[in-house]
């Protein structure tokens, strides 16, 4: 069985969500960001020595790891062509696409974090949030004309990254008034995927701290 190393309320999520759509049940194992410890006592600084989530273990005689979350929610996407999760590969949609998930992982998801670890200094956070708040206007923009998701009526990998890093009460950016963006955020949660990834990431890390306690 495959293995997917989630961490509580992180990008991570983008990847159960995308199992979820796709019928995928890896094994989860919940990694804690700040004491290091996993819930099956794996050792996380072997899985990845960067020390970061999400990462997929594949259940093949190499077990290759996958890590980076645009990459490893589209190699799942990619796995299942049929579910209409990512444009195919070598199509100039797919460019266009690749370009938005690269903006959503250095644009939104990196900016959050040190704001949201509060390692910048007040000049670094209020330039941060800025860049966020753009970020999402182009986003918010993009959603203007009705469309239900980022690329379009389709349900993608970009709209599971996008839900699951929306982090701004924890950073910081002031984004509530983006109303076609607020809309398309909780039309996101509402999908079976994402309830069922809030579900069983919160009974994960429950039995976690339990075993902890
Ligand atoms: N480049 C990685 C970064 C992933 C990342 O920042 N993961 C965060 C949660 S969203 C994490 O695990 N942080 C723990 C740490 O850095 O100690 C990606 O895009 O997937």
């Amino acid at each position: 069985m495959n293995k997917l190393y989630i961490a509580a309320q992180t990008c991570s999520l983008a990847a159960q969500l995308v199992a979820n759509e796709l019928g995928l049940t890896p094994e989860l194992i919940h990694y804690n960001v700040f004491d290091k410890t996993t819930s099956n006592d794996d050792n996380f600084a072997e899985v990845n020595p960067l020390g970061y989530v999400p990462v997929l273990v594949l259940d093949n005689a190499a077990q290759d790891r996958i890590s980076e979350t645009i990459v490893l929610t589209s190699y799942l996407a990619d796995q299942h062509p049929e579910a209409n999760l990512i444009p195919a590969h070598g199509t100039l949609e797919r460019v266009h696409f690749d370009q938005l998930l690269t903006f959503l992982a250095t644009e939104i998801a990196q900016k959050h974090i040190p704001l949201m670890r509060k390692l910048l200094t007040e000049e670094g956070a209020a330039w941060t949030r800025a860049k966020l708040v753009s970020a999402y206007t182009v986003l918010d923009q993009r959603l203007a004309d009705a469309r239900a998701y980022l690329t379009g009526d389709q349900f993608t990998v970009a709209d599971a990254y996008v839900w699951s890093t929306m982090w701004h009460p924890r950073s910081g950016a002031q984004i509530e008034h983006l109303e076609h963006l607020m809309a398309y955020v909780a039309r996101v949660e509402a999908r079976p995927s994402a309830q069922k990834a809030l579900k069983d990431e919160a009974e994960l890390v429950a039995i976690h701290n339990a075993k902890a306690a």
